[in-house]
């Protein structure tokens, strides 16, 4: 019998490492867990409100002195952490050419003037906890409201 036949060649033994490292590897892999689920936890809601401006017929500007203009929605209600979605509209006839506007001041900090017949969609993320009124700034102080965020 000759050695060449019965021993086994430096390149199989060669092989045979190369396979035992790859089984190795592969078996490392299948035993690993696999990646954990994101965390069910709930993390906000998208929330949607629609609002318009609305006039109170029976508020005399002149005799009050205040405009007779308010957002139908007066207050918005939303946990910590929310997705808000805001359409408003502007209900004034076009000709009017009345402006209003969808303003808050810190944390909240936007504006958004709205022509008349028009609208705009307004989003933000309620990332701060506490009561932050929201205004049109041409109509102040009637057409104001409150969004509330809830902790
Ligand atoms: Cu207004």
């Amino acid at each position: 019998m000759s050695a060449g036949a019965s021993r086994p060649s430096a390149l199989s033994i060669a092989a045979i490492a190369i396979a035992a490292v790859a089984i190795a590897v592969a078996s490392i892999s299948l035993t690993r867990p696999a990646p954990s689920p994101e965390p069910a936890e709930v993390e906000g809601q998208e929330r949607e409100f629609y609002i318009f401006s609305e006039v109170e017929e029976s508020i005399d500007e002149e005799a009050l002195g205040i405009p007779p203009d308010l957002f139908s929605l007066q207050e918005i209600v939303v946990d910590k952490g929310d997705r808000v979605t805001v359409y408003f509209y502007n209900l004034e006839p076009e000709e009017t050419q009345e402006k209003h506007s969808f303003t808050m001041y810190e944390p909240y900090e936007m504006h958004h003037d709205v022509e008349a017949g028009r609208s705009a969609v307004i989003t933000f993320e309620a990332n701060e906890a506490g009561i932050f009124e929201y205004q049109c700034i041409y109509h102040i102080p009637t057409m104001k409201g409150n969004l509330v965020v809830l902790e």
